[in-house]
């Protein structure tokens, strides 16, 4: 049995305060906190291992380098990728999906081609594809969400056509929480010969993520929602794609030979890791991984599904208040409005109740469109989340409903 109320002393960010009261940390969707070991093993990089990677031929670069293709391969492991060089090193989610759309994207899509999303997509998957369809000419088309906040998936089959080149689709919704039917809609996607792109920035620091099982061709995710560092993240791509899409960025470290006639790129992954990479962000996104398997993602999965579940059910309770997204399968994820209140006002009560929530559109504008709403406030859990936060949360938005009365 895992003591989830013992792991919170891992988090020192924890034990402050948020306007003079003890921080109620409840935005994790957005970004995590991160273990001491998380902080401790960039520390210790950077005060005993630095070095760049991949070029020097002393032995402390020859060590950083080991120590970085090492993460790639627990994180390959993590996700049960086939080989290691289908994990790619980016800055995050963003720049994993703007890689493939401005690679595979650019060198596939044309006019009239069809790129399929969905209504409840971040931004960070709707725009990079929205920039790329209008370059080439090529269309959006949306697959609906219905009014529990799932997918459609009569819809996405109605879509579905020869014009259809591509699918990018979130695994979980940063708004609703749902969890999507990834399997299922990947192989509705390759009987037709279409790759499918996960968005997993939600889902993969709260699910089991198995890039095999879920036979996905791409997989995106940040390590900061993972209790890792900011500024890393991870493309996984399946091997022949990614050894056909020309390079990303072009630089150091992505060459065989350079000309000025003519130029050979590196093999994956390095093809798409020109720079000097985020060395330190690789260690502590390691370091996260190892803190993550040590507990259990399956026991992590029962705790979050029971502060889900706890939290549902006291909000439902307030009077005047409208969760949005009742899916079958959820992530600890809640997003709310409340009659006569608008969402920032709650978000300002409950910030200075010491309780960090957000509130807005969460670069999600067009669901909330859907849900015909301006914004919603959102609560997200983490690992180190409690029935007593809830609690206070609950009493907090009632304190905020007698303040607005
Ligand atoms: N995709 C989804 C589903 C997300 O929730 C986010 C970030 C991203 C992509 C982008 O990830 P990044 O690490 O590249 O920024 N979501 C949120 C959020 O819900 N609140 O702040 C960021």
């Amino acid at each position: 049995m895992i003591n989830f109320q013992l792991l919170r002393d891992d988090f020192p960010i924890l034990q402050r305060t948020n306007r003079d009261r003890p921080l109620i940390y409840l935005d994790s969707s957005a970004s995590s906190q991160k273990p001491q070991a998380v902080i401790d093993a960039i520390t210790h990089y950077h005060a005993n291992e630095h070095a760049n990677i991949h070029r020097g031929v002393y032995e402390l670069s020859e060590r950083a380098s080991i120590r970085h293709e090492n993460v790639r391969e627990k994180i390959k492991s993590y996700i049960n990728a086939k080989h290691s060089r289908e994990i790619i090193f980016v800055r995050g989610t963003t720049e994993a999906i703007n890689l493939v759309a401005q690679t595979y994207g650019r060198s596939h899509f044309k006019a009239g081609d069809e790129i399929i999303i969905s209504m409840m997509e971040h931004h960070s998957n709707l725009v990079p594809w929205q920039m790329i369809a209008k370059e080439a000419g090529a269309v959006l088309r949306v697959i609906p969400v219905t009014e529990a906040g799932e997918l459609d998936l009569a819809e996405l089959q109605k879509l579905i056509s020869p014009r259809s080149k591509f699918i990018a689709i979130a695994h979980a919704s940063n708004v609703l929480g749902t969890i999507n039917p990834i399997k299922e809609i990947v192989k509705l996607a390759h009987a037709q010969k279409i790759p499918v792109l996960v968005d997993g920035a939600q889902a993969f620091p709260h699910q089991t993520v198995d890039v095999q099982d879920l036979d996905c061709d791409f997989y995106a995710f940040s390590s900061h929602k993972a209790y890792g560092p900011t500024g890393i993240g991870v493309l996984f791509g399946k091997t022949q794609l990614l050894e056909n899409m020309p390079p990303y960025h072009g630089g150091g470290g992505m060459i065989a030979s350079v000309r000025f006639a003519n130029t050979t790129y590196a093999p994956v992954p390095q093809k798409f890791e020109a720079g000097t990479p985020d060395m330190a962000g690789v260690v502590g996104f390691g370091a996260a991984l190892d803190y993550l398997q040590n507990i259990g993602m399956n026991n992590i999965i029962a705790h979050e599904k029971k502060l889900l579940d706890y939290a549902s059910e006291k909000l439902s309770e307030i009077s005047g208040l409208r969760i949005i997204g009742h899916a079958q399968h959820k992530l600890g994820v809640i997003s709310f409005v409340l009659t006569g209140i608008h969402p920032h006002d709650i978000g300002t009560v409950l910030d200075h109740e010491g309780i960090a929530v957000r509130a807005g559109h969460h670069c999600a504008m067009p669901l909330m469109e859907r849900f015909q709403v301006p914004a919603t406030v959102r609560v997200s859990f983490g690992l180190y989340n409690t029935h007593e936060e809830i609690d206070a949360l609950v009493s907090a938005i009632h304190l905020a409903k007698r303040l607005f009365a």
